[in-house]
Order: structure tokens, then sequence, then C-alpha cells
């Protein structure tokens, strides 16, 4: 019997926000079950082998890292093509992964991390961001949206808003309207409604 796919997500999460980005473009419904990090359902705990969300459970597999999931929804249904060009995508998206995580880490939670200098941290992440602007046409490969601005945009914005008006006074010009252009898309705000905290015998919440 085939039953509806489960996702478990947390709302702020980017890695959450880039996979329900992608089950959204792909239009695939399933259930959403909302996690607070600090408090993890058992059920979660058990089906997650990093505990990390997202996380995605379906008939025959359980998916545990978001990127998986994106190409998952997407080999499904990818009606806005942002499967192509996967491979200068991936590189983009594990420097986002790798290195600019990291330094964002630094930057936005300095007391995480007595030992490092959030100010030299955010020059690091700063390298990211001069790559992206330069690469930005409108978006990263072009006119359409793709693969590697779903996966990057969360990220980006976690980083923005760690100082906004810094973040503006920076010449970024393109990456700022990239920013403002997603954060005010109708996609955007569909993925970031709130959702109770998920508990075991809750009714079935269908996402989107
Ligand atoms: N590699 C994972 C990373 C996911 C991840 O680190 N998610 C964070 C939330 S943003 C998390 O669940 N952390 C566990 C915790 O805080 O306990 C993926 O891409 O899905």
């Amino acid at each position: 019997m085939n039953t509806t796919p489960i996702l478990y997500s947390f709302r702020r999460c980017p890695y959450a926000i880039r996979a329900r980005l992608a089950i959204y473009s792909a239009g695939i419904e399933l259930e959403i079950r909302e996690v607070l990090l600090r408090d993890k359902a058992p059920k979660f705990l058990e089906v997650s082998k990093s505990k990390t969300v997202p996380c995605l459970q379906t008939n025959d597999a359980i998916l545990d890292e978001s990127l998986e999931i994106m190409v998952w929804a997407l080999n499904i249904s990818d009606p806005n093509n942002w499967l192509r060009e996967t491979n200068k995508s991936n590189e983009l998206i594990a420097i986002c992964d790798g290195p600019f995580k990291n330094a964002l880490d630094r930057t936005k939670y300095p007391n995480r991390y007595p030992d490092e200098n959030a100010v030299e941290n955010r020059v690091l992440a700063s390298d990211f961001l001069n790559l992206i602007e330069s690469q930005l046409d409108p978006n990263l490969f072009g006119e359409n949206l793709n693969l590697a601005d779903i996966a990057i945009l969360p990220f980006i914005r976690q980083f923005a808003h760690i100082d906004f008006n810094w973040f503006l006074s920076q010449p970024w010009p393109k990456t700022a309207q990239w920013l403002e252009t997603f954060k005010t898309s109708e996609m955007f705000n569909s993925v970031m409604k709130k959702y109770p905290k998920w508990k075991e015998d809750d009714p079935i919440t269908l996402f989107p």
C-alpha cells in the first residue's frame, strides 16, 4: 500500500526550508511534522539516523539529507527545470554547505564558538557572497531559478539577517535583489507557514 510520505521539518531551519521549496515546486503533497529542536519527538529520533531536520520518510526509504530530499522531489516532477546544470550547481552548493556555513555559524553564534573571532569569520563568509554576486544574472544560472539558488538562498537569508544594515551596505546589489525577490515570492511564503509542534497521535497535517 502506498502511504503519504512524511516530512519531519523545522520552520526556520535553512536545510528544511530548501527541502520544502523543492517539494513545493514539484507539487508533491505530504504529511508535515514540525519538530522542535530542543524537544525532539521520540518518533523522529527513531526515524532519523542523524537526528537532524529535514528527514523524509517514504514507503521504501528514509532520506536524512536535505539535498537528497530536494533531488527526490525534483526527480518526481521538475516543472521549473531546477535540475539543469547539476554539476555546476553542486559545486556552488558544496561551498555553501562547507566553508560558508562554517563561517556563517561562527558569525551568527559567537557564544557557541568562544575561541573564534566573529568578525574574521564574517570576512570568510563574505568570500562566498563575492562569488555569488559575480555569478548572479539575475539568478545563479541566468533568467530562471535552479537547484543552486534554492539550496543556497535560505543560508544567504540567514547570513544577511545577522546584521541586515551591514549586509545592505556591502557591494552586493545583485545579491540583495536576488534575496529580496526570493523573500517576497509566493513560493517562499507558502513554505514558511507556521505549524504547531507535532506529537504522536496528532491528526495528519498536509503540506503545502
Ligand atoms: N546535513 C543535514 C543538516 C541538517 C541540519 O543540521 N539541521 C539542523 C537544523 S538547521 C538540525 O537539525 N540540527 C540538530 C539540532 O540542532 O539538534 C541536511 O542537509 O539535511
